[in-house]
């Protein structure tokens, strides 16, 4: 008979031995160049730090940007983990970076921690990170409209296996307007007016690019007010571009749905924030296009049972991730805990987000170490009925939830 005790012990050594596969970041291999961001100046002037560090009143945004990256650097250290204690998520998750590397947080010697950090060659650095997160693979985030990431893939970018694509479409869908004149500058016969022919351009733009990255997926974010269908240039892209082309080419489309871009634009990356949205639309995609996958995830934590319930009616929905503002340690619990209760095993429980190559070690030492305790517990609620599992009955289901899930329900 097996103890709680001994349950616990043998669930979260399966969570932290599984190899992740992080199926939504903005992390860039090698060859993308100053795409890749990593070490101490870019973990300190995360965005998420910049919102923290703007709210002390020390620096107005306008003035924080002005500074040089070091500058802007030295202003979160002493503002967040200096003048006060770094309590944050965010905060914290740097102080797990430095100790997993091996320095002395107590220390807080800035200057010896970017001496560390220039010391790792790129190649050293990838590989440290990757070992040390216990990631397999991450899905970058890729952006055609991007002027440095355009032209790395058309003169054929690197490919670290590490690294998967998919195909960001927010320009098209968020910004149609100012968007067509761009693809028209680049060849494709559109006008703002997207008739049948304007569609057509538009699919032959996207099946381009998926074939060129090899795209796993591809992706938009969304506002709060995002409804669907709709008479609008993103109801018709959505619905006469974006779903035809992902059911041809066979690919998942991932919607993220909740964000308020620039509630406060003086804070540009940081001044992004949270509505409320209408799970209606998803029900309305799900239903009405079986043949698409959808992989969804939503901000406003008041959303999360409403796409939970919903993930019930549709198998072509597959949720992932508490994204953003949900990625901190108490949401994580109480969204996974739902998740399991409503969907049992078959969701992505989380998703990086990652910025900073090292984030990878924090985003996903914190993560494991929650969701392996929600996980747990519902074992031990098992084994409370008698139920016995198996350690690799145990590691399936650990290995589905952390990268099995994502490519069978790309393959479906
Ligand atoms: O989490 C973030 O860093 C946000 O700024 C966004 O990038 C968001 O995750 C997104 O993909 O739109
Ligand atoms: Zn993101």
């Amino acid at each position: 008979m097996t103890s709680h005790t001994d349950i616990r012990a043998r669930v979260l050594k399966a969570v932290r031995d599984v190899r992740i596969v992080d199926m939504h970041t903005h992390l860039y291999s090698k060859g993308f160049g100053p795409l890749l961001l990593r070490g101490i100046d870019e973990l300190l002037t995360y965005h998420y730090l910049v919102a923290e560090t703007v709210r002390w009143g020390g620096v107005r945004a306008d003035g924080f940007w002005k500074r040089s990256k070091r500058e802007q650097a030295d202003l979160v250290w002493q503002t967040l983990f200096v003048d006060h204690s770094p309590v944050s998520e965010s905060c914290r998750g740097i102080l797990t970076v430095l100790e997993r590397f091996g320095l002395d947080t107590a220390s807080r010697d800035l200057t010896a921690y970017r001496a560390f950090f220039a010391g790792l060659s790129v190649e050293e650095h990838m590989d440290r990170v990757f070992e040390l997160a216990g990631v397999e693979s991450v899905v970058m985030t890729n952006d055609p409209f991007d002027d440095i990431e355009r032209p790395l893939w058309k003169d054929g970018a690197d490919r670290d296996p590490r690294f998967k694509a998919a195909l960001r479409v927010d320009a098209i869908l968020n910004s149609w307007e100012k968007t067509h004149e761009v693809l028209r500058c680049w060849g494709y016969n559109v006008a703002e007016y997207l008739d049948g022919k304007a569609c057509a351009e538009v699919r032959r733009f996207m099946g381009e690019w998926i074939d060129r990255m090899g795209a796993l997926y591809m992706a938009a974010s969304l506002p709060p007010d995002f409804a669907f269908p709709e008479e609008s240039p993103r109801g018709r892209l959505i619905a006469d571009c974006l779903l035809p082309v992902a059911e041809e080419k066979g690919i998942a489309v991932a919607l993220m749905i909740g964000v308020k871009r620039q509630v406060n634009p003086a804070l540009e990356l940081a001044g992004d924030s949270v509505g409320l949205s209408d799970i209606g639309a998803v029900e309305r995609l799900c239903e009405g296009y079986p043949d698409n996958k959808f992989m969804v995830t939503m901000l406003a934590r008041e959303n999360q049972h409403d796409l939970c319930v919903t993930a019930r009616k549709f198998p072509n929905l597959m949720i992932f991730g508490c994204w953003w503002f949900l990625n901190n340690p108490s949401m994580i619990e109480e969204i996974t805990r739902m998740r399991l209760d409503l969907l049992g095993l078959s969701v992505i429980p989380q998703h990086s987000d990652s910025r900073v190559l090292d984030q990878l070690v924090y985003k996903w030492e914190h993560s494991r170490a929650i969701i392996g305790e929600v996980l747990a517990n519902q074992y031990a609620n098992l084994a409370a009925t008698g139920w016995v599992v198996t350690d690799e009955e145990i590691r399936r289901d650990v290995g589905d939830l952390f990268g099995g899930n994502f490519w069978s329900f790309l393959k479906k």
